[in-house]
Parts: structure tokens; C-alpha cells; sequence
């Protein structure tokens, strides 16, 4: 096959940024049918107990109603699969329990959605209200391990950190965060006798179609599920919610299109959030510097009859070569919506508490924070003790420290100033998990020349179409023109989700396994075939180019696909393909996810307490990139996101009713513009050896270690030590 050519790596513009730009594109809400109606959720405004009764008579009577569900008249549903990220949250509807603030108890369908709307005011709800747990140190809520096996142990921890000859402890806390893509999400359900259609904003349609399937107890090729352009997720869109089923529900009920747009309150209580956290972590070392132990026990919340598998102190395990580590994830139940991941789920609250840690350690011992991270270089996995797939750690920190000017800090605690403002300087690392899953795609090549490359993967803002649409035209020799990717459509070959920054890597694994078979589908047409040039070649002999087949050695010798389907009266040959993420233990080498440094200057008015970031350098091992300016822009968003997570955002919950307080992006707070300086963002690193394509995800490394570096330059420049997420004026006063 052939070598990487200047179509891939380029900084080639987004295929859909024209069309989206103009509008031309629809996302799941600018959807529609004929005789398509809408449907808009009624919601709890207690956070436990029970419905004692609901009145839907004022609101079926009113203009364009078409039917009121409640737990009395909706259709009986089973509870969605389970996967890789957890089980679905349980389905609407089915019985008077309340769980959370925000609940849906019914759903409106009426012909226009601002009469849907208005009905959904005039239901009315008795209550009887329990008492709710919500904070995290409640201990009526019940508090237990991570059910998905997240704790691991390494060494003898108590031992050490008694021998050691510094120990740190602290407790660090992050506050919950919402996701809040622009896109407010959608289902649009669409029944056909027994067919059902939903287009729904969703990282992944495949599952949207198995849980569909399972919920209403029908066979999965009788559900097809579009996201063909999704408004962003931020890992928002990974579970099925909640509000899909309440559209495909009501659809059924009515026996029309529905049509279902959540505002934006609706989003904070149903589509996830990061939880929150309390982490406390010991630290042992010797006066040297190595990392002797390290204990890090992680509490998040999590709803009621839900769970979320979301790994916060593995982080430990993972990132250091440090012989005794104990981590624990624990999970505190509360009444609280959902939980799910958002962008760098467990590690950007895990890496806060790590990295905040590491940086008090180094003052402990004297030593330059960075210096402390290269003392402690993970050289081979430190928890299997295999050698890493690919690690460029050392040169983010190198390249980082470079381009930053880390020599020009000033050790002391407020030793830096610029004019009436204290500056400082700090720094944190990532080593971010490795997640490649099993995927398929479909590659074919018609009589004209050009190839039609499909699987059932989505676009949630990312770059996918543009890349896959890249690597098909690498991997077939052919120009960009010639080849269309599509995908958004869960009758094509099944794909995982967009998360845990694996679509890439798995995506570019299947689109190479399926290209790579179509080529050998057109070298097994022209085996026999007398009047070709590649009469007996095998996959490895040859290479291609320019719409051709040719010897590798001599590139003369071949021909066009045109010519081969041409002469053996072929209108096209296609190919599909699945590939496998490689067995660690196989393949003798530690799947290697991202490596990122961060780098961060932060000014502090000490009389106001102003915090500005006026830069950040953020250094990053991606294995080889497929698109710098799209990857380039995945790390802006990242750092944007980190800002978030260490100044702004925090979802608030009323503690008496449960009741978030600051659903909406008036109260719930984001960066914006004047909030970001420069942000340089650099690559480094080789392919990654353990696929073909050799990438590794960016989506998510550009987040974490933006807070830890953060706080650790807070420290810096004032002397303050904040262990708790967001950092607000008040502490800095
Ligand atoms: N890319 C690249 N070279 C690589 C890896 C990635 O050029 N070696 C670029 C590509 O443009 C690719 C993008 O980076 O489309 C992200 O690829 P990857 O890291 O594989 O992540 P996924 O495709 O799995 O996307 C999900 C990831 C996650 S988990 C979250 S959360 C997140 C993120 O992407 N949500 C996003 N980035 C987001 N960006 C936007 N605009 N919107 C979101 O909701
Ligand atoms: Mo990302 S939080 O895994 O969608």
C-alpha cells in the first residue's frame, strides 16, 4: 500500500465548513416531516419522593394538544443495554418515583411546539415530598465503590509512605460541571408500521439504534438513526437519554412525527455532567525527589438507579514510575440528574488533585516542578510494566519548557510582578488513556474513478468528515475530488462513539482495513486477468497513485481502477471491514493514549483578586496527526474548556429543593474571548506503533492539566494554595 502523502497531515479546510457556514447543513432540530408534530417534557420540581397525583385535564384541553403522557397512560419500556460506558438511564414514564429535580413526569404532544409548551405549564402535579440527598458528604447517601472495577493497588503503599521522607497529603475538591454544546439537542421520531426513524443529536447512532431496538422491544434493522451533523457534545451524546425515548414514545402514541428540541435548563438536568469530586491524596517521596507512594482515593456523586464508570484517581496508576500506588473511586448516590462524561471524563477532575499535588510536593522538596516530573518519567507503563505503544512525554515537557521560557521563572512564592500585578508561572502534565474500540467501514470504487467510503460514525463538531475523507483518499490514491466519506447513519457499518478520543483511531483503523481490502478485491479481479500488469500481485507487492494500481518497485507497471472495472464489465467493487484494537498483552507493549505538558502564566491583582491567563503553551503527543489545523483547533478547545473547569463553571444545586439554580448560560458561567490569551499549541511525537494509520486522540488531552497548571501559577504568583474548583475571586483575596 502506499506511504503517507501531503493529502493527510495537511491542514486541509473542513468539508462541511461551507455548508454549515451557510447554513446548508440540518442538524437533528432543523429536521422535519409532513404532518410532523411537537412534543415538549413536563418536569419534577421536587428532588425525591412521589407523584400524588397529575392533573392532565387543563392542558388536553387546550389548542393543538394531541395527547398528555404520564406514568398512568405511557406504554410499558424495558430498560435500555448496557455498554462500555454503563447501562442507559432508566426509561421515562414508568412509575411515580421521583429521583431528581428535573424528571420528566410527562410529556405534551401538540401540533405546533409552542403549543406543546404552554400544556406542558398546565399540567399539575401533586408531590410527596421524601427528604433528598444531595451533597456529596451526606452520608444518608450511600456511598460505594466504582462498580466498573476502576480501583487498582501496585506495591506496598503504607509501607512506603511510612519509609518516605516528605509525605504530602491534601484534599482537592472540583465542582460538578454542565456540558453545554451550542446545539441544544433533538429527536425527531418518525414510525413507519413498525419501522421507527429517529435523527437525533448524538455522538453515536449505533447505540441510539440498539437501545431504541431494546427499549420498544423491536429488532434493531427496524430502527435506523440519523446524526448526520451534531451541535456538539462534549460527551453529552454518548448515553441514550431520557428525551430520545420520550420522542420515539410519543411518536408511536400519536402516530405522527414527533418532533422533540430541549431548552436549555432542560439540558442541565438531561443530557449528563461532570460530577463533582473531593479527592485526597498522599504523596510520599524522598528528599531526591522519586516518588516513593502515592494513595489517592476519589469521591464523586452519581444518581439514583444509574451508574457512571467514570475513573477519577486512576490517574495515579497511570501517569508516574512509582513502585506503590493505591487508587479508589468511590461513588457517593444522590438526587441528583444523570451524571456522564464530559470532555475527559475522571481525568480532568483526577489530574487537578495529581498535579496540584505533585506541584506542593516540589515546594516541599525544593525542587522545580518540572524537574520533579522528569525525575519520576514513566519509561515503560507503570501499572502493566510494558513497554508504551508510543510516549513523546519527555519532549512535550522539553518542547514546552522551550517555547514557555521555564528557565526565566523565579523559584519564590510572588517573587515575579508586572507592574501592580503578581505573575506566575506553572505547569502540569497528562498522560492521557489509550481508547481504541472495534469498528467497520465500507469503501468502493465505481467505473468513473472515484470512491464512496461510508461507516455509521459521527461528526459531532470535530473534523471526522474531513479527516476520514483524507485517509480514503491516502489509502486509495486518490485526489481529495475523487472520493467522498460519509457517515451519521446507523445503516452503515457500525461504528463506537465519538468519545474517549478514540473515533479517530478506530475510524482511520477501519477505513485502512476496508481500503486496503478494496484494493485487494481489484488485485483478485485481475489474478487470472492476461491483460493486466498486475496479473498475480498480491496486496504487498503493489502501491497506489494517481487512480492506479501499480508494482511498488516500478510504478509504471499498473493500471487505473477505471480500467480494471471497465474491462471486466464491472460498474464498481466494494469492501467492508472491521478492526480490532490489538490485545496489549499480544502485541507485548502498553496501549499509549495521548501525552500532553501545559503551560500557564497567570497575573493576579492581589488588592481585587483578578485572575488573567494572558498565555498558555500546550505541548502534545497525538501520534500522527491527521489534520494540524483541525487537531490544532481540538487543543484550543481544550485549554477553552480547562479555562472553564479553573475559573467559571460550576453547576449549582439548591440545596434544599435540588433544584439547579443556574441552568442557563446567564448564571451558568463560560469563558469567553477576553477570557483566553495566547494559546500556542505544539505537536510532537512519531506514530503511534501499535496501529496502521498510528494516531492517538486529541480531543479530549487538551483539557486536563489546564486547571492543575492553573492553580499551580496561582501559587506561584500569590502564595495561595487553592485545592478547589473553581477558583473565584473570593480565594484569591
Ligand atoms: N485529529 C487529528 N489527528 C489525530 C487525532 C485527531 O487530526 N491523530 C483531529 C480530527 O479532526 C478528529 C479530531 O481531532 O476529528 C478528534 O479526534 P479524536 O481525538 O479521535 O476524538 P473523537 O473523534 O473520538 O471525538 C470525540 C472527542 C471527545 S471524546 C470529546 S468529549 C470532544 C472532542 O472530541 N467533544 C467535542 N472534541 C470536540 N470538538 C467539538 N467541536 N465538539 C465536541 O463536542
Ligand atoms: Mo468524550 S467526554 O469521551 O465524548
Amino acid at each position: 500500500m502506499t506511504e503517507p502523502t501531503t493529502v493527510v497531515g495537511a491542514g486541509v479546510d473542513r468539508v462541511d465548513g461551507p455548508l454549515k457556514v451557510a447554513g446548508a447543513v440540518a442538524y437533528p432540530s432543523d429536521v422535519s416531516y409532513p404532518g410532523m408534530v411537537h412534543a415538549a417534557p413536563v418536569r419534577s420540581t421536587i428532588a425525591a419522593g412521589r407523584i400524588s397525583s397529575i392533573d392532565t385535564t387543563a392542558a388536553e384541553a387546550m389548542p393543538g394538544v394531541l395527547a398528555v403522557l404520564t406514568h398512568h397512560n405511557a406504554a410499558r419500556l424495558n430498560r435500555g443495554p448496557e455498554n462500555n460506558l454503563g447501562p442507559t438511564p432508566p426509561p421515562p414514564l414508568q412509575d411515580d418515583r421521583i429521583r431528581h429535580n428535573g424528571q420528566y413526569v410527562a410529556v405534551v404532544v401538540a401540533e405546533r411546539p409552542y403549543q406543546a409548551a404552554a400544556a406542558a405549564r398546565a399540567v399539575t402535579v401533586g408531590y410527596e415530598r421524601a427528604d433528598p440527598v444531595l451533597e456529596i458528604d451526606d452520608p444518608r447517601g450511600e456511598l460505594r465503590t466504582n462498580p466498573f472495577d476502576t480501583d487498582a493497588e501496585r506495591g506496598d503503599v503504607a509501607t512506603a509512605l511510612g519509609s518516605a521522607d516528605v509525605v504530602h497529603e491534601a484534599t482537592y475538591s472540583t465542582a460538578e460541571n454542565t456540558n453545554n454544546p451550542l446545539g441544544l439537542f433533538a429527536t425527531v421520531a418518525a414510525w413507519d408500521g413498525d419501522q421507527v426513524t429517529v435523527h437525533d443529536a448524538t455522538q453515536w447512532t449505533s447505540n441510539v439504534r440498539t437501545t431504541v431496538a431494546e427499549v420498544f422491544g423491536l429488532p434493531e434493522p427496524a430502527v435506523r438513526v440519523y446524526a448526520k451533523y451534531v451541535g456538539g457534545g462534549f460527551g453529552s451524546g454518548l448515553r441514550v437519554w431520557q428525551h430520545v425515548i420520550l420522542a420515539v414514545l410519543a411518536a408511536r402514541t400519536v402516530g405522527r412525527p414527533v418532533k422533540l428540541v430541549l431548552s436549555r435548563p432542560e439540558m442541565f438536568t438531561g443530557v449528563g455532567h461532570r460530577p463533582d469530586t473531593v479527592q485526597t491524596i498522599r504523596i510520599g517521596a524522598r528528599r531526591t525527589g522519586e516518588l516513593v507512594a502515592i494513595d489517592h482515593e476519589s469521591v464523586q456523586t452519581v444518581a439514583m438507579e444509574d451508574e457512571n464508570p467514570e475513573p477519577v484517581a486512576a490517574v495515579s496508576g497511570n501517569s508516574y514510575a512509582c513502585p506503590n500506588v493505591a487508587h479508589r473511586d468511590r461513588q457517593r448516590r444522590l438526587n441528583i440528574p444523570c451524571p456522564g462524561s464530559m470532555r475527559a471524563p475522571g481525568e480532568a477532575q483526577g489530574n487537578f488533585a495529581l498535579e496540584s499535588a505533585l506541584d506542593e510536593l516540589s515546594y516541599r522538596l525544593n525542587l522545580d516542578p518540572l524537574t520533579l516530573r522528569m525525575r519520576n518519567y514513566a519509561e515503560t507503563q507503570p501499572q502493566y510494566g510494558l513497554p508504551w505503544s508510543s510516549k513523546a512525554l519527555r519532549e512535550c515537557y522539553e518542547v514546552g519548557a522551550e517555547r514557555f521560557g521555564w528557565s526565566r521563572r523565579e523559584p519564590g512564592v510572588g517573587a515575579m510582578r508586572d507592574g501592580r500585578w503578581l505573575v506566575g508561572y506553572g505547569m502540569a502534565g497528562v498522560s492521557y488513556l489509550w481508547w481504541q474500540v472495534r469498528c467497520e467501514a465500507r469503501a468502493s470504487i465505481g467505473r468513473d474513478g472515484t470512491a464512496y467510503v461510508s461507516s455509521a460514525a459521527t461528526d459531532i463538531g470535530t473534523g471526522t468528515y474531513t479527516v476520514m475523507w483524507q485517509l480514503s483518499a491516502e489509502l486509495l490514491g486518490l485526489e481529495l475530488e475523487q472520493v467522498r466519506f460519509d457517515l451519521g447513519d446507523s445503516e452503515m457499518p457500525w461504528a463506537p462513539q465519538a468519545g474517549g478520543s478514540g473515533l479517530t483511531g478506530a475510524l482511520g483503523n477501519a477505513v485502512y482495513a476496508s481500503c486496503r481490502e478494496l484494493v485487494r478485491r481489484f488485485l483478485d479481479t485481475v489474478v487470472d486477468d492476461p491483460g493486466s500488469p498486475l496479473r498475480g500481485c498480491t496486496i504487498d507487492d503493489v502501491a497506489v497513485s494517481g487512480g492506479r494500481i501499480h508494482h511498488r518497485a516500478n510504478p509504471g507497471q499498473g493500471e487505473s481502477y477505471s480500467a480494471i472495472l471497465a474491462r471486466h464489465g464491472l460498474d464498481e467493487l466494494t469492501a467492508q471491514a472491521a478492526s480490532a484494537p490489538p490485545e496489549a498483552q499480544q502485541v507485548g507493549m502498553a496501549p499509549a493514549g495521548a501525552f500532553a505538558a501545559k503551560f500557564v502564566e497567570v497575573h493576579v491583582d492581589p488588592d481585587l483578586g483578578l485572575l488573567r491567563i494572558p498565555r498558555v503553551v500546550s505541548v502534545i503527543d497525538g501520534g500522527r496527526i491527521l489534520n494540524e489545523k483541525l487537531a490544532r483547533s481540538q487543543i484550543i478547545g481544550g485549554v477553552v474548556g480547562g479555562i472553564g473547569q479553573a475559573l467559571f463553571e460550576e453547576t449549582r444545586t439548591d440545596a434544599r429543593t435540588g433544584r439547579i439554580a443556574n441552568a442557563n448560560l446567564g448564571d451558568y458561567l463560560v469563558p469567553v474571548h477576553a477570557d483566553i490569551g495566547e494559546v500556542d499549541v505544539v505537536f510532537v511525537g512519531a506514530p503511534d506503533r501499535l496501529t496502521p494509520v498510528g494516531t492517538k486522540g486529541v480531543g479530549e488531552v487538551g483539557l486536563p492539566g489546564v486547571a492543575a497548571a492553573i492553580a499551580n501559577a496561582v501559587y506561584h504568583a500569590t502564595g495561595k494554595r487553592i485545592r478547589s474548583l473553581p477558583i473565584t475571586i473570593d480565594q484569591l483575596l
